[in-house]
Order: C-alpha cells, then sequence, then structure tokens
C-alpha cells in the first residue's frame, strides 16, 4: 500500500528490512546499543561487523533518541539505531517515547541529507507494545513530519510478518479516512 503526502511517498511492504535499498534502514535497538535478536540481530547479522564496531564507540542511546552508523554490507547506506520504549502499561510515557523514536530518526535522516528511509515497526516485538496503538502512533509520526519537510521522499515501512503488515494497512486507511 502507497499513498503519497506533500513531496514524500509513504510506502507499507511486508517483508525483511535488511534487503531494503533505502539511503537508511532503521534498526530497532537498545539503549547499550549491544546488538540482540529480532530486527536487531537481522541488521548486524546481514550487514557485518562495521556496524557493531561503531555502535561500541558511540557507546549507547536513550530511549527516543537515534543514532546513525555505517550500512556495513546493507543495500542501504546507513542504519539508524533508534530505541523504542518497553511497554509497560502505556502510563508510563510509552506512546511518547515511541513517537520520539521514530521523529529521532526522521531529523536525522533530513541532518544526514538522505532522502529515502525503511523502518521496521518499533517496539513492537521484544518490547511489547500493542501492535494497533503502535502503528498508529508510527503513521501518524511519519505523515505529520513528511507533511512540514520538503526532504524526504520516501518512509517505507517493512513489516515482517503479515499481521503486522495487515495492522499498518488498516491504520493508515483510518488515518487518510
Ligand atoms: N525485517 C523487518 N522487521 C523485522 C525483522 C526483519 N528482518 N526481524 C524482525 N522484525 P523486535 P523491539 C520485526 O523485537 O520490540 C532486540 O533484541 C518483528 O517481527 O526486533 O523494538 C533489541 O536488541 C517485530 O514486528 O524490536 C532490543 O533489545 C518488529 O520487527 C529489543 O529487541 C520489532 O521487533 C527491541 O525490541
Amino acid at each position: 500500500m502507497e499513498i503519497t503526502v506533500n513531496k514524500a511517498v509513504i510506502t507499507l511492504v511486508q517483508g525483511d528490512i535488511t534487503r531494503e535499498a533505502t539511503d537508511a534502514v532503521v534498526n530497532a535497538a537498545n539503549a547499550r546499543l549491544a546488538g540482540g535478536g529480532g530486527v536487531d540481530g537481522a541488521i548486524h547479522r546481514a550487514g557485518g561487523p562495521a556496524i557493531l564496531e561503531e555502535c561500541r564507540k558511540i557507546g549507547g542511546c536513550p530511549t527516543g533518541q537515534a543514532v546513525i552508523t555505517t550500512g556495513g554490507n546493507l543495500k542501504a547506506k546507513y542504519v539508524i539505531h533508534t530505541v523504542g520504549p518497553i511497554y509497560r502499561d502505556g502510563s508510563k510515557g510509552e506512546a511518547d517515547l515511541l513517537k520520539s523514536a521514530y521523529l529521532s530518526s526522521l531529523r536525522l535522516a533530513s541532518e544526514k541529507g538522505l532522502k529515502s528511509l525503511a523502518f521496521p515497526s518499533i517496539s513492537t516485538g521484544a518490547y511489547g507494545y500493542p501492535l494497533r496503538e503502535a502503528a498508529q502512533v508510527a503513521l501518524e509520526t511519519a505523515i505529520d513530519y513528511v507533511k512540514d519537510h520538503d526532504d524526504i521522499e520516501q518512509v517505507k515501512f517493512v513489516l515482517f510478518d503479515e499481521r503486522s503488515f495487515n495492522v499498518f494497512c488498516d491504520e493508515l486507511k483510518q488515518l487518510i479516512g
């Protein structure tokens, strides 16, 4: 599914983000930038050791913020590592932190002059964020950002499993009415 907002195309696909050829792919990392399972593990496996080397030099990333490294062996030139919130009960600032993770990644892409980036569904795996709410935050944040910024040409959401893909499509349809 694809929509155009201002100068940008927002695309939803089901797939593996490590195969994306956007300028950057976003990693759902942990605050220590230490690598891990899920999409984090997949990106480090596919991208090779140069990514973890740069992560070690950077040292860490607070929840809701983002840092950038090489893409190593990936098709994407860069990896933007962001840290989503661990979901507790929804009253611990989770929505603001998730929004901030998406926004920090988009801002970093703009700062670096990047035109296209691909996001996974941040926080909805190991970090337990309810999928529907997370999809709404993700899509609203991306749409609002490209409305105000002409530089980014493509924001892709690469959803690994069918359920995530379907929920993101449903939420996008609702948001655009
Ligand atoms: N491409 C796209 N999406 C993927 C891929 C892939 N190759 N692999 C998994 N996903 P998670 P989180 C989906 O757990 O919840 C790590 O250990 C997955 O199906 O990767 O933010 C980190 O080091 C799910 O829909 O990230 C942190 O400690 C989504 O990506 C912690 O997990 C997010 O799931 C971060 O947890």
